[in-house]
C-alpha cells in the first residue's frame, strides 16, 4: 500500500527513534507497540494517508529487523551497532551537541570518533530515506540527532522536498562557534528546503550563523544557497489536545486525582514538578527553592507538599548519574529537615507513569512547576494547561522554555535565580482563585488553538505539502 511502482513513497519522516516500542507478550513472544505521545500520534495519519514511511532506529543495538508495517504506517528501521549507539547516540548527540544546544547548562565533551560515529550514522538514515523517497516524494527529518542528514540526502537524491524541525534550541552564534566541524553541521541543516525551530530566537540565530559562518546573505525568513531558497521559521510544537480532553473526562482519572489528594494530606497544597531528569530541567534549582521556602517558614510542611516525577533518563552518561545523585541528596535533606513521621514534604518518585496516572496529577495538584533552565519547548506545561477544565491550578513557569513566549499567563521566572524561583512559587500559592481562573482561560484558549494537528499542518503547508491549510481552531 502506498508505494509506487518504483517502491517508493510520497512522504517520508526519518527520526533517531521508529515510533515503535518492543513489547513482550504475556506468551513471551516479542512485538511492536505504537509508542505513545503527540508527536507520533501527529504524524500517523499524514503518513498513513500519503501511504508513508518512517526510517529510524528501533532503540536496540545489533542488526535491525526487516520493514514491516503499522497503523498504516511503513516502518523502515536503521540498524546501530552498540558502538555506535555509544558514539552516536550518548556521545555527540547527547554529550556534545544537547548540552552546547542547551546554552552549555553543562559543559560538552568534543571526541574526533564520536564525530566520526555521527556523520557515519547520519549517512546511513540518509541513504534509508533516499531508497525510501518516491521520485519527487517530501522527507521530513526530525532533531538535533540528524542534523547532516539534509544535506546528504540531498546529494542522493536532488528531487525531493526537504523538511527539518529541530526540537530543542537553536544555541547563539557564539556558542555554535565552539562546536568542531561547525561549517558541516550548518552545511547540513541548509540541505533542507524549510527548516523549523521551536521558536523565533532560534530561527534568527540560525539565519545569523548563515551569514556569520557560510557568508550567505540571509533575508527576512529566508537565505539563497547554489541558487536555492530556503526558509527558517518559528512552528511551536503542541500537544494532543484531544488525548488529553478525553482523559480528564474519564471518572476513573478524577477518581484517581481525588485519590492522590486524599494521600497527601487532604487539605494540603500540592506542587507538582514532571520532568525527564535532565540537567536542563531545573529540577535542583527547583527543589532549592521549595526547600528555602520551608527554611525561611514562608511555607510548612503542614500546609503544602512537592511531588517531583523524574522518568529516568539517559542513564549511562555520567552528567546524569551525578544528577540523580544530586537530586537525590537534596530531596532527602529536605525530608530530613523538615518532614514529619507519615508526612513528607517532598514525595519524589523516579519512575515513568502511563499518561492516565499522569494526567489524574495534572488534575490534582494546586501549582505546577515547570522551570527548566533552557527547553525547546516544554510539553509538560501545555498538558498541564490542556488537562485543567476545571480553569484552576497555577503554572510557574520559566522563561526559559519555548512555551513561555505562549503561556505568559504563567507566572513566569527566572529559573537560575533561586529567589524568583521563590517569589513565583509564593505569588502561585497566594494569588486570587478569580485571578487565577483568568489566567488558566487564556492560556488554555491558546493551547487548544494551537494543538499538535495544527502544528503539523502548519509545517507541511509551508513545506507546500498539498493538504488542508492550517486555521486556528476556535477554543471550545
Ligand atoms: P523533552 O525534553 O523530553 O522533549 P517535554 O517537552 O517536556 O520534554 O516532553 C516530555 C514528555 O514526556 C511529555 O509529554 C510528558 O508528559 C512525558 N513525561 C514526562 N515525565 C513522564 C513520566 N514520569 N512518565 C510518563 N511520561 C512522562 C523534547 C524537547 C522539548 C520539546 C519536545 C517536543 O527537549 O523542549 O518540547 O522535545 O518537541
Amino acid at each position: 500500500m502506498g508505494e509506487d511502482a518504483g517502491g517508493g513513497h510520497e512522504f517520508v519522516v526519518v527520526a533517531n527513534r521508529l515510533p515503535v516500542d518492543e513489547v513482550t507478550g504475556e506468551d513471551g513472544q516479542h512485538r511492536w507497540e505504537r509508542s505513545p505521545g503527540g508527536l507520533v500520534s501527529a504524524l500517523q495519519p499524514v503518513v498513513r494517508q500519503r501511504g508513508g514511511a518512517w526510517v529510524g532506529w528501533t532503540g536496540s543495538a545489533g542488526e535491525a529487523p526487516e520493514p514491516f508495517d503499522i497503523d498504516g504506517m511503513r516502518l523502515r528501521p536503521v540498524p546501530l551497532s552498540a558502538e555506535e549507539v555509544d558514539q552516536y547516540y550518548e556521545g555527540q548527540s547527547n554529550a556534545t551537541i544537547w548540552p552546547l544546544f542547551h546554552d552549555l547548562v553543562e559543559q560538552p565533551t568534543h571526541r574526533r570518533d564520536w564525530r566520526r560515529a555521527y556523520e557515519a550514522v547520519n549517512r546511513r538514515f540518509a541513504r534509508a530515506a533516499a531508497d525510501a523517497a518516491a521520485p519527487d516524494a517530501t522527507v521530513w527529518v526530525h532533531d538535533y540527532q540528524l542534523l547532516l542528514v539534509p544535506a546528504m540526502l540531498r546529494e542522493l537524491r536532488p528531487d525531493v522536498r526537504i523538511g527539518f524541525f529541530l526540537h530543542i534550541p537553536f544555541p547563539p552564534v557564539e556558542l555554535f562557534m565552539q562546536l568542531p566541524r561547525r561549517r558541516e553541521l550548518l552545511t547540513g541543516l541548509l540541505g533542507a528546503d524549510l527548516v523549523g525551530f521551536q521558536g523565533a530566537l532560534a530561527a534568527q540565530n540560525f539565519l545569523r550563523l548563515t551569514r556569520l559562518l557560510a557568508g550567505l546573505e540571509p533575508k527576512d525568513d529566508r537565505v539563497e544557497v547554489d541558487g536555492r531558497t530556503v526558509v527558517a521559521r518559528a512552528f511551536p510544537i503542541s500537544i494532543d489536545v484531544a488525548e488529553v480532553d478525553q482523559l480528564t473526562a474519564d471518572p476513573a482519572v478524577q477518581e484517581r486525582a481525588r485519590q492522590l489528594r486524599t494521600e497527601l494530606g487532604g487539605d494540603r497544597r500540592l506542587l507538582l514538578g514532571v520532568d525527564r531528569l535532565d540537567y536542563t530541567k531545573g529540577i535542583e534549582q527547583r527543589l532549592e527553592a521549595y526547600h528555602d521556602l520551608l527554611a525561611d517558614g514562608e511555607i510548612s510542611n503542614d500546609d503544602v507538599v512537592l511531588v517531583q516525577v523524574a522518568t529516568p533518563s539517559r542513564q549511562r552518561i555520567t552528567q546524569y548519574q551525578q544528577l540523580r545523585e544530586r537530586v537525590e541528596r537534596e530531596v532527602g535533606r529536605t525530608t530530613g529537615e523538615f518532614g514529619d513521621v507519615g508526612r513528607a514534604p517532598v514525595h519524589y518518585l523516579f519512575q515513568s507513569f502511563g499518561r492516565a496516572e499522569l494526567v489524574a496529577l495534572y488534575l490534582a495538584a494546586d501549582v505546577m512547576l515547570v522551570t527548566p533552565l533552557r527547553d525547546g519547548m516544554n510539553l509538560v506545561a501545555k498538558e498541564f494547561v490542556a488537562a485543567r477544565r476545571d480553569e484552576q491550578g497555577a503554572l510557574v513557569l520559566s522563561e526559559f522554555t519555548g512555551a513561555a513566549a505562549e503561556l505568559d499567563d504563567a507566572f513566569l521566572v527566572n529559573a537560575h535565580d533561586t529567589d524568583d524561583i521563590k517569589r513565583g512559587i509564593l505569588e502561585a500559592l497566594n494569588a486570587d482563585p478569580q485571578d487565577l481562573a483568568a489566567r488558566m482561560r487564556h492560556m488554555r484558549e491558546q493551547v487548544r488553538a494551537h494543538d499538535i494537528d495544527y502544528w503539523a499542518r502548519d509545517f507541511l503547508g509551508v513545506l507546500g505539502v498539498p493538504g488542508a491549510p492550517p486555521e486556528a481552531r476556535e477554543a471550545a
